[in-house]
């Protein structure tokens, strides 16, 4: 971590002291994604959503989304947001530096990197074909430790399109 991160750090630490509590994630019935349309709620200030969907490797998935979440006073959708001040500032420190700020992003189970940017597949209209099997776990495309300053939810729709 060079200065300038661990300057960042400790800014949060002392404006988001939750942000140094871990989550644990429980275990949770899951179920397979189908043809009909399937939909979780996935909350801005919650750093690991569970949805209780599971996608199937080999299988092609079809996502849309509804709702509108806010990053302190940046509101976006799922698909994000631009924002040339926050992206020289913190952009590398994104939990996807690639994704945009608040893009959807949905991880395929607890501890694999397999790592789904859901909004850009909604901006752009394609389907994502999984690599492997488990629970799609989602979030906002932030910081990691400033999850403190979102709010609202956006929801996500899935269905299986083969
Ligand atoms: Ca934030």
């Amino acid at each position: 971590m060079n200065q300038h991160n661990l300057l960042l750090f400790a800014v949060v630490i002392v404006c988001c002291p939750q942000a140094i509590i871990a989550e644990s994630v429980q275990s949770f019935e899951t179920t397979s994604i189908k043809r009909n349309i399937q939909s979780a709620t996935i909350v801005a200030s919650i750093r690991h959503n569970r949805t209780g969907l599971s996608v199937s490797e080999g299988e092609v998935y079809q996502f849309q989304s509804q709702g509108y979440w806010i990053d302190k006073k940046y509101p976006s959708d799922a698909t994000g947001f631009n924002n040339p001040f926050l992206d020289i500032v913190f952009g590398e420190m994104k939990r996807v530096p690639n994704g945009k700020f608040f893009s959807l992003i949905c991880e395929v189970g607890q501890y694999n990197r397999e790592i789904i940017n859901i909004g850009e597949l909604i901006e752009t209209n394609r389907h994502y074909t999984a690599k492997r099997s488990g629970e799609l776990i989602c979030y906002a495309n932030d910081v990691y430790y400033a999850y403190c300053n979102n709010k609202g939810s956006v929801d996500l729709s899935v269905w299986l399109m083969n």
